[in-house]
């Protein structure tokens, strides 16, 4: 090939390469959400709460205008967050939480919030600054017991809008420890509030790197990866077109 060609060549790869980036962060993998420990809208996507309506596909997108103190963004379609009478799950966890965001797009930031009634208990700066594909904050309970539901709220640097996650936590008396993700190795018994990957039925799984060529079912569905990528939670195959293609 002769040099002009071989550059014509890059430069077309290039060109496409970008622009497949943008036509899948444009569709379906808009936003964030904490995915541990799970909140509504997780608990709703992974299949441990039924009948929670379109948030199952979209965990990611309870954005509304800033300023709420709810949990689905004042959207109608997503209401259902907001029933507190439904028998949300609980996560277990001491007087210090790792909460865990799951950022499909990565929003220039400028504050995140964290409410327990009419409360802030914390709040986190980030100036306008570009966050990573996750982002962890502890937060005290300050001494807070018993049954608890947590609002947290991620405010876009750039635009009017906010992202809302409400989190259901039981917290144990004399706390003070982490939420910790480490299996104990011996025969105690362990409540079934952890933060694997949901059960959602296929091969395909979070956090995975795919090749392109690679093939998954998800909801009974086979597919075939087009783009290289490592897999997020909001990624379903059916919800990233740019990344697979039905068979
Ligand atoms: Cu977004």
């Amino acid at each position: 090939m002769s040099l002009k060609r071989k550059l014509a060549a890059v430069l077309a790869g290039v060109g496409i390469a970008p622009f497949i980036v943008v036509v899948s962060a444009g569709t379906a993998s808009a936003h964030g959400y904490i995915s541990s420990p799970p909140s509504r809208q997780a608990m709703c996507a992974q299949g441990r709460v039924s009948n929670c309506g379109p948030i199952i596909y979209e965990p990611q997108s309870v954005e509304g205008p800033k300023g709420q103190r709810n949990c689905h963004a004042g959207l109608g379609q997503f209401a259902q967050l907001n029933d507190d009478s439904r028998a949300w799950p609980t996560t277990s966890v001491g007087n210090n939480v790792a909460f865990n965001w799951t950022l499909t797009a990565r929003h220039a930031t400028s504050t995140w919030e964290y409410y327990v009634g009419g409360t802030r208990i914390a709040e986190f700066n980030d100036g306008g600054r570009q966050p990573g594909a996750t982002v962890t904050h502890n937060v005290g309970l300050d001494g807070r017991t018993g049954r608890i539901k947590l609002l947290a709220i991620w405010n876009i640097a750039d635009t009017p809008m906010a992202f809302y996650s409400c989190v259901d936590l039981q917290v144990g008396p004399g706390g003070g420890g982490p939420t910790t993700t480490t299996a104990p190795p011996t025969t105690t018994t362990r409540p079934t509030t952890t933060t694997t990957a949901p059960p959602v039925g296929g091969t395909w799984a979070p956090n995975t790197a795919y090749s392109v060529g690679s093939q998954v079912t998800y909801g009974g569905v086979g597919y075939r990866c087009i783009q290289a990528h490592t897999s997020l939670v909001g990624w379903e195959p059916p919800n990233t077109a740019a990344l697979w293609q039905k068979l």
